[in-house]
C-alpha cells in the first residue's frame, strides 16, 4: 500500500461571532486539512489545526501550510507506511511544526483505519465510550453578559465551565461565577498572561476552589511554573507548554504542572498524546483533552484519544458549529446528558462534505506520484 495522491487545503470558515481570550480575537476559523490516498484508493482525511496567527503556538496555519507542502508531502508522498510511527520517522528531519506533522499523521490514523475497519478509538485501546464536555468562554463585554453565558451552558449541560482571564478580567469575574454556582467545576485560562510577580492574585484565587489554573505563566517558562505552584494550593494545568513527552518528563520532574491538557495538534499527533497519556497515568496525574477549535474533522481524532483511560476531566469539545458558519463533517456530533459519543465507525469515523472542503479551501496544493517514463 502506497501514498499515491497527497492534497493539502489550507481552509478558511467565518465565526459567527469572534472570539476575545487574552492571546488576542480570532476573527475566522482556520486549519490545514490533509487528504491522502493510497494505491488501492483509500482515503484518510487529517487536521492540522492551526490558529489564523502565531499567537498560541509558534505555528499558524499559514506556516503550516508551507510546512504541509514545502516539507511534509514530499516525505510522504509514494511512501508505504503500514503504523503512524512509520510516517512519524519519515517526517523526524523536519523541526517542530507539530500542528501540520498533526495533518498527516491523524489522516495516516484515518487511512489505515478505514482499510482494516477498526475505529481509531479501539485501535489505540480506548476503554471509554463516551467523553464528558465543558466549555470555554471567552473574555465576555460585561460580568453580566458572562453570567447569562454561564447559565445558557449549564442548561445544556456542560459539566466544567473554563473561564478565559487576562490583566483586568480575573479576580472578579471569576468570584461573580463561583458566588452564583458554589459547587461547580470552574476552571480558568491565562493563555500564559501573568508573570510570577502575580503570584499573589492566584494565591488569592486558592479560596475560589477552583479544579486548576490553565497556563498562567509564560508558553516556554517551566522552571516559573513550578515556583508558582509551590506557592498555591490549586492545581496548575499546563497547555502550551506541554509539546511532547520530553516536555511532560520534565514539567513533573519540576512539580511545573498536577494536571495536564493534551491536544492532539499541539503534541504532534496521536502517537504523541498517548505517549503523554500514559507517562501521566504512570504519576498519577490525570489528563483532560483541550481543543484548538478543530472541524469536526480534528475533533473526532481528539474523541478517540480522549478514550484512554486517564482522561478523566471534561474536554473542550463543544460543537464545531456552536463558532463556525459551517464543518467540514456531513454528521455533526451531539452533547447527550453532557457527554459526546466516541465515533465507532471505521478510522476516526466521520464523513467528510467534500463541497464544502473545496468551498472554504483558500489555496489547495496536490502531490502525485509521477508514472515511470
Ligand atoms: O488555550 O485551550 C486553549 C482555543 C484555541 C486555542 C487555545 C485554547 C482554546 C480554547 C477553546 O480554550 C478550546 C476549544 O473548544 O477548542
Ligand atoms: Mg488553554
Amino acid at each position: 500500500m502506497v501514498i499515491d495522491r497527497v492534497d493539502v487545503h489550507l481552509i478558511r470558515i467565518p465565526l459567527h461571532h469572534s472570539f476575545r481570550t487574552s492571546m488576542g480575537t480570532m476573527a475566522e476559523k482556520t486549519a490545514v486539512i490533509i487528504r491522502l490516498q493510497d494505491s488501492d484508493g483509500v482515503v484518510g482525511y487529517g487536521e492540522a489545526p492551526a490558529m489564523p496567527n502565531a499567537t498560541y503556538t509558534e505555528e499558524s496555519a499559514f506556516s503550516a501550510f508551507q510546512c504541509c507542502t514545502r516539507d511534509l508531502a514530499p516525505l510522504v508522498v509514494g511512501r508505504d507506511f503500514t503504523s503512524a510511527e512509520a510516517l512519524l520517522d519519515a517526517v523526524q528531519p523536519i523541526r517542530g511544526n507539530r500542528f501540520a506533522k498533526t495533518g498527516f499523521e491523524t489522516a495516516l490514523w484515518d487511512l489505515l483505519g478505514r482499510r482494516c475497519g477498526e475505529p481509531l478509538s479501539v485501535s489505540l485501546g480506548g476503554t471509554r465510550t463516551r467523553v464528558p464536555v465543558g466549555d470555554s468562554l471567552e473574555i465576555a463585554d460585561s460580568l453580566e453578559a458572562l453570567l447569562d453565558l454561564v447559565d445558557l451552558r449549564l442548561s445544556e449541560g456542560y459539566r466544567r465551565i473554563k473561564l478565559k482571564i487576562e490583566p483586568g478580567w480575573d479576580r472578579r469575574p471569576v468570584e461573580a461565577v463561583r458566588q452564583r454556582h458554589p459547587d461547580l467545576m470552574l476552571t480558568v485560562d491565562a493563555n500564559a498572561a501573568y508573570t510570577l510577580a502575580d503570584s499573589a492574585l492566584f494565591e488569592a484565587m486558592d479560596e475560589l476552589e477552583l479544579a486548576m489554573i490553565e497556563q498562567p505563566l509564560a508558553f516556554d517558562d517551566l522552571l516559573d511554573h513550578s515556583i508558582l505552584q509551590s506557592r498555591i494550593r490549586t492545581p496548575i494545568c499546563l497547555d502550551e507548554s506541554i509539546r511532547s513527552l520530553a516536555d511532560t518528563r520534565l514539567a513533573l520532574h519540576l512539580g511545573s504542572t498536577r494536571i495536564v491538557n493534551i491536544k492532539t495538534g499541539r503534541v504532534g499527533g496521536v502517537v504523541e498524546s498517548r505517549r503523554i497519556h500514559d507517562l501521566c497515568a504512570a504519576n498519577g496525574i490525570p489528563v483532560w483533552m483541550g481543543g484548538v477549535f478543530e472541524t469536526g474533522i480534528g475533533r473526532s481524532f481528539n474523541l478517540a484519544v480522549a478514550s484512554l483511560a486517564n482522561f478523566s476531566l471534561p474536554a473542550d469539545m463543544s460543537p464545531p458549529l456552536m463558532y463556525f458558519e459551517s464543518d467540514l463533517v456531513l454528521v455533526p456530533f451531539q452533547i447527550v446528558d453532557g457527554y459526546v459519543d466516541v465515533p465507532t465507525g471505521p478510522g476516526a469515523g466521520f464523513d467528510v462534505d467534500v463541497d464544502r472542503l473545496a468551498f472554504y479551501t483558500d489555496e489547495h496544493s496536490a502531490f502525485t506520484v509521477s508514472d515511470p517514463a
